[in-house]
């Protein structure tokens, strides 16, 4: 909380004084929609998000009226999923991991360790290889924005030990999202991954079902997992992103200028959105680390290899397809 106001100048009761409400009744707007996000309250997404749907209120006279549904209020993950798919739910911004679920090669920015920084991140997000991602997402009925959110590069969590070398990982039982992807990534090591919506994944943790997860620091931080986790090994072995997604046909329906305020204000929640987690996960750790977390940075290259030689890659590639794969290494080094 200290940390989002500081950084941006907000607060989480900003997120709820929206001076447009009282200016334009929610009954009197043409068009009424859900924003879903999976994160809570403090968290940038949902800051961006409501500062969207006022601008949208603002630029189109009230003809839009959005209502912001933080925190996993309309269920985790997959089930929002389902109801942007039928309707329900008009914004969602959600990981390309979990649509993994219904579009396999949705989650093929997740392959372990491909994106080195946050410059090669972006040239494949916003170039042909998201651009290619959101074309199979439109055809599982999303209509999917052109710029991903921010999650950011993700790091091993553990309540015991310090994750140093990939021995460490052997029979370490790991909560990950709900999705192949970061599954097969740690059986890879020999561990022992369990997808769970991260709506349960703090009592996962608290009740010791599992010993660890794996989050960028702004996850780990908004959702307390430091109270029930010790050690934080930084690893970066992916980068995450969150899709704004919307359901195709409502998407359709909008007429096209009211689609042009949309999207003209949600690129620029995009932008802002990434600004504000690169600072929190660049500049957390000092912060965690008051918290009681002890923070280590293992030599990558163990974990590469493990990866090379246990066939996650050949497996990947073959699954994801030779489109897919070319344009990710289009951005990337050779992985394969
Ligand atoms: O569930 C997670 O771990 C999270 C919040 O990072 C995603 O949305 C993939």
């Amino acid at each position: 909380m200290n940390i989002t106001r500081r950084t941006l100048g907000l607060s989480a009761a900003a997120v709820l004084a929206t001076p447009a409400i009282l200016k334009y009744p929610a009954d009197a707007a043409e068009f009424n929609y859900k924003f879903a996000t999976n994160q809570p309250l403090t968290h940038p997404s949902n800051i961006r998000a409501q500062e969207f749907i006022d601008r949208v209120r603002e630029q189109t006279n009230g003809r839009i009226a959005i209502q912001l549904f933080p925190n996993n209020q309309l269920g985790a993950d997959t089930e929002m999923l389902s109801q942007v798919r039928a309707g329900a739910i008009m914004f969602f911004p959600i990981s390309g991991l979990i649509i993994q679920m219904i579009v396999p090669v949705a989650g093929a920015n997740g392959v372990g360790f491909a994106f080195k920084d946050y410059n090669t991140v972006w040239a494949a997000m916003d170039g042909d290889f998201g651009k290619y991602l959101r074309e199979q997402m439109r055809s599982a009925g999303l209509y999917v924005f052109p710029k991903i959110w921010d999650n950011g590069f993700r790091q091993i969590t553990a309540a015991a030990k310090p994750i140093v070398t990939p021995a460490d990982l052997k029979g370490f039982k790991i909560r990950v999202p709900v999705m192949p992807l970061t599954v097969s990534l740690f059986e890879a090591y020999g561990g022992a991954p369990t997808g769970i919506n991260i709506k349960e994944a703090y009592s996962a943790l608290q009740t010791g079902l599992v010993d660890g997860q794996e989050n960028p620091l702004s996850i780990i931080y908004n959702w307390k997992f430091y109270e029930v986790q010790k050690y934080l090994s930084v690893t970066n072995h992916m980068w995450d992103g969150f899709w704004l997604i919307s359901n195709l046909r409502a998407w359709d329906k909008l007429p096209k200028d009211m689609q042009e305020v949309v999207s003209r204000n949600i690129d620029r929640a995009a932008d802002d959105q990434r600004v504000d987690i690169r600072k929190l996960n660049e500049g957390l750790q000092g912060q965690l680390e008051k918290l009681g977390m002890i923070f280590n940075t293992p030599e990558i290259a163990p974990f590469r290899e493990v990866l090379q030689k246990s066939g996650f890659y050949a497996r990947w590639q073959k699954e994801f397809g030779p489109e897919c794969w070319g344009l990710l290494e289009k951005y990337t080094s050779k992985l394969a």
